[in-house]
């Protein structure tokens, strides 16, 4: 299974070879012209045909030989959004201090939390609400201790002095309190304050009263300006990040998703990373903070986002070329073809300039393969930064409801993605997909 990326990172080459240099930034006229990808097509459609006779996952491992990640990054585009800030956007901060650990508590240092036996019965009985411990997560302090999960060379790195302002938009859904909590107070004690504008939560039509005006008394109480937005009626994760993001006042948005934990130092290289060019967009690695027990446990930071053909989000592994490009170096950006989606920063500015998020799209699925192309595809750059690392709680399944159905849905979001982003190559998605 040695071709099963190529179609798709030779289609980023291809694409940013021949981007018309005057082409700019409406959606579709970031496209190629079709006659320089006809041969092309017929070449991916051999590896194409041998992959669809085999299961397309089955050996997720990027080949060695691919995309020149150094030679395609130049191409000239429309500049609307200049590519620095204003001195006067910028501002001087400090390192948050560290959370410090608090003995005897459960699930400080990141632990994994245990439950006794004999509350093993109301345990799983409670796990069904939200697909997680929840048993453990409220247990769990809202301020809770973790171990500095960086690369060692990170902790020396230094950033600039002054720095853009970031607004922390989270969506959520009947979240848990504790899950909820723990993220916005994970990035209020792990953030240099100066730099965090503010923290917006978008409730999407959730049903639990604790998510009612006990969490707008409660966040009102917070040392950072939070605050509440409803949708009203359900309207997914993407019609709600646009609301939340429309009431930003910081420079950055930065998108988080309703159960995780910021980890020391976390937010810095993000913004590091913005203010030398509004148009990279950059997402830390996601660790793992088990559903089962709470344990914060590191992710590799050899992977990056990829996707099959049937629109499919995948983790693979980072090709040799890219590791080059960085000199070997594990803690440089990582530019990464496409994003997970929950958790990335992006320029306000720029956010709108490409077209923000597809408005077409219905609850969950396929948007965060959306935005990746749309930044890769206008003028931007994508790029996963190991000195950054937030926890999320990975669930085995969706506790959400779909109205209509989960496949209608997430179908529906990926043959728009296919069809405003892919051209010809829309075929293999439709080809996986009939
Ligand atoms: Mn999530």
């Amino acid at each position: 299974m040695k071709f099963s990326r190529r179609p798709v990172i030779h289609a980023t080459r291809r694409e940013r070879k021949l981007l018309d240099e005057s082409a700019f930034v409406e959606e579709d006229s970031c496209s190629i012209p079709a006659k320089y990808l006809n041969l092309f097509l017929i070449l991916t459609f051999i590896f194409m045909t041998r992959l669809a006779e085999k299961r397309i996952d089955e050996d997720p491992i990027v080949g060695d030989e691919e995309i020149d990640t150094n030679n395609n990054m130049d191409v000239g585009f429309g500049n609307t959004v200049p590519r620095t800030y204003r001195p006067e956007d910028l501002k001087k901060w400090r390192p948050a201090p560290t959370v410090m650990e608090k003995y005897g508590y459960p699930g400080e240092m990141g632990k994994p939390v245990k439950i006794p036996d004999e509350q093993q019965a109301l345990m799983k009985e409670k796990f069904k609400e939200n697909q997680f411990n929840l048993m453990a997560s409220d247990m769990i302090s809202l301020n809770r201790s973790l171990t500095d999960v960086r690369h060692e060379k990170c902790r020396s790195k230094h950033y600039p002095a002054k720095l853009p302002t970031t607004s922390i938009v989270i969506v959520f859904h009947n979240e848990a309190w504790t899950t909820l909590l723990r993220t916005v107070w994970s990035a209020i004690n792990r953030s240099p304050r100066p730099l965090l504008k503010e923290i917006i939560l978008v409730d999407d039509a959730s049903e639990k009263e604790h998510l009612g005006r006990k969490l707008e008394e409660y966040v009102a109480t917070l040392p950072v300006h939070t605050f509440v937005l409803r949708t009203g009626q359900r309207s997914g994760l993407i019609r709600a990040r646009l609301l939340g993001a429309k009431h930003v006042k910081g420079q950055i948005i930065t998108f988080l998703d309703a159960h995780c934990e910021c980890t020391e130092g976390w937010l810095e290289p993000l913004l590091a990373r913005i203010v030398m060019n509004r148009k990279t967009v950059v997402c830390p690695i996601i660790d793992v903070i088990s559903d089962d027990t709470f344990e914060y446990v590191t992710a590799s930071d050899q992977t990056w986002g990829g996707f099959n053909w049937k629109l499919n989000f995948r983790w693979y592994r980072v090709p040799n070329r890219e590791m080059e490009r960085r000199n070997h170096d594990r803690t440089a950006p990582l530019r990464t073809p496409t994003m997970a989606g929950g958790l990335f920063a992006i320029d306000r500015d720029y956010f709108y300039e490409i077209g923000s998020y597809d408005e077409g799209m219905d609850i969950w699925g396929g948007e965060n393969l959306e935005m990746s192309f749309r930044i890769w595809q206008c003028g931007g750059t994508l790029e996963i930064i190991p000195c950054s690392h937030v926890g999320h709680v990975f669930r085995d399944k969706s506790p959400y409801t779909f109205p209509g159905g989960v496949a209608k849905i997430v179908l529906h979001n990926a043959a728009r993605v296919a069809e405003v982003w892919l051209d010809e190559w829309r075929e293999f998605y439709y080809a996986m997909s009939p």
